[in-house]
């Protein structure tokens, strides 16, 4: 019953109208609808992002990424938008926004928000860091992209998301979701909630470090993911830091933090067997110091924080997918039921490891 009327709700937001409902007909009339070159010959669903739709759209003269913005995340694709295009101009790289034809960002369609944005051949990602080297250069990649920005004027960035990295905020985000429990699924994630509660004593720490003027507010990407560099097929170097929806003022140790967590880990974000995961201290070691090649002004503080910055962003991406589950899977995408559990599950199995192998995870400059 309740189940039902959640589908109905999320029905009316743009997200949940499926692929299928996308046919190729719809897709290339609001690619038409962008300054793109050529005829349209091909539109192929590409990417495994958890909140946008991304499409690779082919025409005889060029390829492009078409992306459906998902305004349940991000509530003005318009505020977005103009992050996005401010900082791809900024930094000058091969990510350009392709404006649309009546002249903004993004076009508006019954099937939602779109955007067009350059498509960056003979490149790819990776989903786990197979050698040292490829993850010592996506830490080189994030590092650079906070040296890059470090002249960005921070107050012309728009909050995309509010409190986007606020644990505090997040954590009382899950206990709200506990408390109401509105599927009644909160006797299937007993375990993961007492964690959580045992980790409360950890969410105010960076916000107290920025309060007392320990570490700077730093214009950051804040979702580093492992998949969010693209590297070169032929040299294996990067080419463009992707998926720039969240750069905003943020923490140089979060987005540490968080490519260490989807990067470092040895199984996958929502492997079933949670507690086989370990975490890969080479490397972790062979990220920071890519990161730190990347951004030679992290301060002396900064490298003290990487560690705490590994295990809370991980810690608040496990309560973030645990809130999820018990709200009912509205935000995250999931192609399974419980597979936010399972997410949910390997964050903190990897936080444990974290915690577990803490002294070797101190980075000594
Ligand atoms: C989302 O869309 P994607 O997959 O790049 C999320 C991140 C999480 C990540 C977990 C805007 O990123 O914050 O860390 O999933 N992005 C947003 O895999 O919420
Ligand atoms: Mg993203």
């Amino acid at each position: 019953m309740i189940e039902s009327r959640k589908v109905r709700e999320r029905s009316e937001h743009n997200i949940y109208i499926s692929m299928k409902e996308m046919n190729f007909e719809k897709l290339a009339s609001v690619a038409n609808q962008f300054n793109i070159e050529g005829v349209v010959k091909c539109i192929e669903p590409v990417g495994n992002g958890h909140i946008n739709d991304t499409y690779l759209v082919r025409t005889d003269r060029d390829n492009y990424l078409l992306q459906r913005i998902n305004d349940h995340v991000f509530g003005s694709p318009e505020r977005l938008m103009e992050n996005v295009t401010a900082v791809t101009e900024f930094i000058g790289g091969r990510l350009r926004v392709i404006p649309a034809k009546n002249g903004r960002a993004f076009v508006r369609t019954a099937n939602g928000f779109f955007r067009m944005l350059t498509y960056i051949g003979n490149s790819y990602s990776c989903e786990h860091a197979n050698d040292p080297e490829t993850f010592r250069e996506i830490g080189r990649a994030y590092g650079a992209f906070i040296n890059d920005l470090a002249e960005f004027p921070a107050d012309r960035l728009n909050e995309t998301i509010e409190g986007f990295h606020d644990t505090r905020r997040r954590f009382e985000q899950f206990r709200k979701a506990c408390e109401s429990d509105p599927l009644g699924r909160k006797s299937t994630a007993l375990p993961e909630i007492g964690f959580a509660f045992a980790h409360e004593k950890d969410v105010d720490y960076l916000n107290d470090c920025v309060k007392r003027g320990e570490i700077p507010v730093r214009v950051t990407h804040n979702d580093t993911k492992i998949n969010n560099v693209m590297l070169d097929r032929d040299t294996g170097k990067a080419v463009a830091v992707i998926d720039l929806d969240t750069v905003m003022p943020g923490l140089a140790v979060n987005d540490f933090g968080d490519a260490i967590r989807s990067g470092a880990a040895t199984g996958c974000e929502d492997d079933p067997d949670a507690e086989s995961i370990r975490l890969d201290i080479e490397l972790y070691r062979s990220y920071a110091k890519g990161f730190m090649e990347g951004f030679p002004g992290l301060t002396k503080r900064e490298k003290e924080l990487l560690p705490f910055g590994a295990g809370i962003m991980t810690l608040e991406c496990g309560l973030r997918f645990l809130t999820d589950y018990l709200e009912g899977d509205h935000y995250f995408k999931t192609d399974y039921p419980g597979q936010n559990l399972a997410r949910c599950r390997t964050q903190f199995r990897l936080v444990r490891e974290i915690e577990n192998h803490w002294d070797e995870l101190q980075i000594e400059e």
